[in-house]
């Protein structure tokens, strides 16, 4: 009997060591053990993901990424940053998962034990939204639910950024847009983007989560998907330029949209999660240009005329148009003392250089093969 309790006794005692000392080195090997913040990213491989990446790590965080297994690598955005994990000082992770999957979300928050989580990761392309509706119901919408969820359930004191977008403005109900505007989505996108912009607001209101909205307008670098029309129509021009393409096939030329620098907006993502209190805000230039304006833009400088080489194909109308975007950032310049800083002259300019660069090599490459 005394043997019996004695063993019982060092059992328990093994088993409370152990699990201490798993929860010391999960600790560790997230960094909480130290001064440093931890942020974890859905979307890191994107555009805006590999922006804010760099902008948390210069800031001394320990950054966590979530990226979609794939064939092919998905990660060029951030390759220039990536480290290998036995490498000294490193603090940039990447983590298999897709917001699909609710459990891996879990697990990973739980084991990350994040101060922030920003929600970049979507089906980001509102023609291929038409397409695949379910899909992008799924990612954009129930995708944030998931991560809210487990926010919820491990420790509501974890900061959450979501990307929602200008696209919920739709077909506008006044020019321009605020936070105050209501919301009229013209695309199963922007459908989804508005529920995640409600579910966020819920989760703040009914669980008292610093949960932040930020109301992107369009914005572009040259790190923006090519099939996106800024950077189609860059990477079109100088390719065009060179000689390595005769026409640039495209949709609606007279759509407006506030464009600005990607870099410049990843800032008040981060801002948003430092303020005293969780809320939501526009982000935008406050400027409007249209799609044929980018094209004279970019052609123009490179000595060319757009009409010469530009033809409209209806396959990239969309079912339904947002005819004009045009945001007031306003509400982010008093309270989080953010203001753009790359105007659209310097934005069309930085692409079509970073273009140039990449339609020479093409060149060079095809004249000695
Ligand atoms: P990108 O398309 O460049 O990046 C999207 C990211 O989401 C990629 O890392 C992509 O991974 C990831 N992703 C896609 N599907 C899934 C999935 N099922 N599970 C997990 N991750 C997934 O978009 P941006 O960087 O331009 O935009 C970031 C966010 O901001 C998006 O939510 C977008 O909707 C929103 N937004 C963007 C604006 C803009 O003008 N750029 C304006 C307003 C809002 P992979 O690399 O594997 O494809
Ligand atoms: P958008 O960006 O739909 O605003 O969504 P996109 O660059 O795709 O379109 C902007 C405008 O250009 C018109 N357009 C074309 N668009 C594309 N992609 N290809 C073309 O050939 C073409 N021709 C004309 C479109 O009709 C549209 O009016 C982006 C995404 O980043 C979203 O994730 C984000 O939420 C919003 O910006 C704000």
């Amino acid at each position: 009997m005394a043997v019996q309790v004695t063993l019982h006794v060092l059992t328990t005692f093994v088993d409370v060591v152990s699990k201490y000392c798993a929860n010391l080195y999960k600790e560790r090997k997230v960094g909480l053990m130290s001064e440093q913040k931890v942020a974890f990213i859905t979307g890191i491989s994107g555009q805006d993901g590999s922006y804010l990446t760099e902008l948390l790590l210069s800031k001394g965080y320990i950054v966590h990424g979530l990226v979609r297994r794939s064939a092919s690598f998905n990660t060029e955005r951030i390759d220039h940053i990536y480290k290998d994990i036995h490498e000294d000082n490193v603090r940039m992770f990447l983590h298999y998962g897709d917001l699909s999957a609710g459990s891996n979300i879990f697990r990973l928050i739980d084991e990350i034990k994040p101060d922030e989580v920003y929600n970049l990761g979507a089906m980001s392309h509102v023609r291929v939204s038409f397409d695949d509706p379910e899909y992008a119901m799924d990612i954009d919408a129930t995708g944030t639910c998931r991560l809210l969820e487990a926010i919820r359930c491990i420790d509501p004191s974890i900061k959450f950024y979501q990307a929602s977008s200008s696209e919920m403005y739709g077909k506008v109900y006044e020019v321009p847009q605020k936070e105050t505007t209501p919301f009229y989505p013209r695309s199963p996108y922007g459908c989804a983007k508005v529920a995640s912009y409600y579910l966020t607001v819920n989760y703040r209101e009914s669980y008292g989560i610093h949960a932040c909205n930020g109301i992107l307008f369009n914005h572009e670098s040259e790190r923006r998907g090519e099939t996106f029309v800024t950077r189609k129509i860059t990477r079109a021009a100088t390719r065009i330029k060179l000689g390595l393409q005769d026409k640039l096939y495209l949709g609606n030329l007279d759509a407006k949209r506030d464009w600005g620098h990607a870099k410049d907006y990843v800032e008040a993502m981060w801002l948003m999660l430092q303020a005293d209190k969780p809320d939501d805000y526009v982000v935008a230039t406050g400027e409007t240009h249209t799609v044929r304006e980018f094209c004279e833009e970019v052609f123009g400088s490179l000595g060319l005329d757009y009409k010469d080489y530009v033809e409209i194909d209806p396959r990239y109308y969309r079912p339904a148009e947002v005819d004009v975007l045009l945001g007031d950032a306003s509400k982010a310049k008093s309270d989080l003392g953010w203001e753009p800083k790359i105007t659209f002259k310097q934005l069309a300019m930085d692409m079509t250089e970073y273009d140039m660069v990449l339609a020479k090599k093409e060149k060079l490459f095809k004249d000695n093969a």
